[in-house]
């Protein structure tokens, strides 16, 4: 089994992530947040690039849809939501669909595809997320959602304890050199908030006062739940199947 990693949504090409097990990370904040709603009941997540799209599908039933996401860290104009975990509480999303739309997770999750399959991460289910993976026995490929293009160190290092804890069930694992550097990085570094405070996107999140949202995605395996996104839609699948478990 091989483990790759691509370091933003703008790195992405489709060689690289075809026919392989993906895992998109964006732990600030959209795969938390996709992670805490799927986990409070939401029954499906549409991941979309624009607000006109958002808009244009939650308009076709807005007692079924929510909308939920960013621009620039803060809420969109008309939107339910902004892109904080915090709000997505079982009394707001449960039997809802989310659709969702934000700078560069939903952007990662439409560019990976070409993938067999696509497992949405974060710290919060980093764990289980490793056993998910470990079940396909698949090569994997990280996708780091990234900042704007760019490398982002918490999703780096989120990468690295998802591969730490890979590796502590299967030995049969092969590394390349950016996987095992974000492994290195993980173990050098197992206090996460320590670590990313130095990224830059975490200081824009601190700027803004969310501090409860940096604490909450800072956060180890609390929750026992693997998003997946399949023919367009963020949900709980069961094994083989496109029936969905919720
Ligand atoms: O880029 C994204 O997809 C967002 O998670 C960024 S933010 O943390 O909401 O600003
Ligand atoms: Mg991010």
């Amino acid at each position: 089994m091989k483990i790759d990693l691509i370091i933003s949504a703008d790195d992405i090409k489709e060689e690289k992530v075809k026919g392989k097990s993906v895992v998109v990370i964006d732990m600030l904040r959209a795969t938390s947040v996709i992670t805490t709603a799927i986990y409070n009941g939401c029954t499906g997540i549409i991941p979309v690039l624009t607000v006109d799209k958002a808009f244009e599908i939650a308009n076709e039933d807005r007692n079924k849809h929510i909308l939920g996401g960013e621009r620039k860290a803060l809420k969109i104009d008309g939107f339910d939501c902004s892109n904080s975990p915090l709000e997505y509480k079982r009394s707001i999303v449960e039997n809802k669909t989310l659709v969702m739309t934000t700078s560069n997770g939903t952007r990662a999750i439409n560019g990976s595809i070409a993938a067999k399959n696509i497992l949405i991460g974060a710290l919060i289910n980093a764990k289980f997320v490793a056993n998910k993976l470990i079940e396909l026995n698949n090569d994997i490929v990280i996708v780091n959602s990234g900042t704007d293009g760019q490398f982002s160190m918490d999703d780096f290092i989120c990468s690295g304890y998802i591969i730490e804890c890979i590796s502590k069930k299967n030995k049969d694992i092969e590394l390349m050199d950016i996987a095992k550097t974000a492994n290195y990085v993980y173990r050098e570094n197992k206090d996460i908030i320590s670590f990313i405070q130095n990224a830059s996107h975490y200081k824009r999140i601190k700027e803004l006062n969310l501090n409860k949202d940096l604490e909450y995605c800072c956060r180890k395996d609390i929750l026992d739940v693997v998003p997946e996104y399949r023919d367009g839609i963020i949900a709980v699948y069961k094994n083989k199947s496109n029936e969905k478990a919720v």
